[in-house]
């Protein structure tokens, strides 16, 4: 599956990013804990060249327990560290306000020996939509201040927001790059809910999370809709891999359980899709992550 999605508003996203980067003393990206190489967005990398750098590995909830621990691992030693999160609960206030200063040790340092006096420390939070920008910056701060909400594309413009006088906040729009090299990328974003669900065919996406839990996670679909996800007796049509003929068969077992009909009894592929996704996304599946870490 291709997937590109790089509207307008990124663009000017980026060129705000880069005016604000300069004001700024530490960039905080937030990555998704159940993809957290394909998460990372190169261009972020680029804009906070030269800046502190926090990463917080948000959704962790949802994520496998063991991939979170292994991921952790692995980011201290390529990153010198991540947190794992979950920023619709009540976070480590303390502990964070610590993290950022300490990764801030230097500027407070050097402020401090030219005799200026201190002044809050500001923090850009950016990350893909829908990755828990505003949400983490609602828990943070303790109250509703940002928008928030389930689809990629909710914060549009920037917004700064003073938690203390210790640290100042700016949400940023969700932003992803122009080109996705590696198409799993792509696909991956897509999964989680980061592309605009609306430019991608529903039923190929599904079909994808379908064989991708079947190898990953095998049993998880089969347990939670009460079907055989071996499929082993189907029968591919010309021209269709045996996968995609299993993924099929899986969504339209999944269609009749949860009574996706149309009438005349043929399955309502669109309403089958949306559940498998959803199913997936809200954590009903159980923690699952798509990347492994040692991969
Ligand atoms: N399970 C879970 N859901 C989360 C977490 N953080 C955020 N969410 C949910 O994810 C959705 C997106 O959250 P937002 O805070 O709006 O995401 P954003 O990064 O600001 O998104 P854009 O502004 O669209 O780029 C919301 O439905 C949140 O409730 C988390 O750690 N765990
Ligand atoms: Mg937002």
């Amino acid at each position: 599956m291709d997937v590109q999605w790089y509207p307008g508003h990124m663009t000017k996203t980026v060129r705000q990013m880069q005016e604000d980067v300069r004001l700024v003393d530490i960039v905080i990206e937030i990555l998704d804990a159940r993809v957290p190489v394909s998460s990372r967005n190169p261009d972020i990398d680029r804009i906070a060249a030269g800046k502190s750098r926090l990463v917080l590995l948000n959704k962790a909830d949802l994520a496998d327990e063991a991939e979170n621990k292994a991921w952790q691992l692995r980011f201290e030693r390529e990153l010198g560290g991540a947190m794992l999160l979950d920023a619709r609960k009540r976070i480590d206030k303390k502990k964070l306000i610590g993290m950022i200063q300490s990764a801030c040790a230097e500027k407070i340092a050097r402020d401090r020996a030219k005799g200026m006096k201190e002044r809050p420390i500001r923090a850009m939070v950016c990350g893909i939509p829908n990755v828990g920008k505003s949400t983490f910056i609602n828990s943070f701060a303790g109250r509703a201040i940002a928008k928030t909400g389930n689809k990629p594309g909710v914060t549009r413009g920037k917004q700064w927001i003073r938690l203390d006088t210790k640290i100042e906040l700016l949400d940023t729009p969700g932003l992803l790059w122009p080109k996705f090299e590696d198409r799993i990328v792509g696909e991956n974003l897509a999964l989680i809910g980061s592309i605009n669900d609306q430019i991608l065919p529903q039923d190929e996406l599904a079909m994808l999370l379908i064989t991708r839990l079947c190898s990953a996670y095998p049993g998880v679909i089969g347990d939670r809709f009460g079907i055989d996800e071996k499929a082993e007796d189907v029968i591919p049509l010309a021209g269709q891999s045996e996968e995609s003929a299993r993924a099929l068969t899986i969504l339209e077992a999944v269609g009749q359980k949860r009574g996706c009909l149309v009438k005349g009894g043929g399955i309502d592929y669109s309403r089958a899709s949306a559940i498998m996704l959803d199913e997936f996304r809200s954590g009903n599946l159980g923690r699952i992550t798509l990347e492994k870490a040692d991969a």
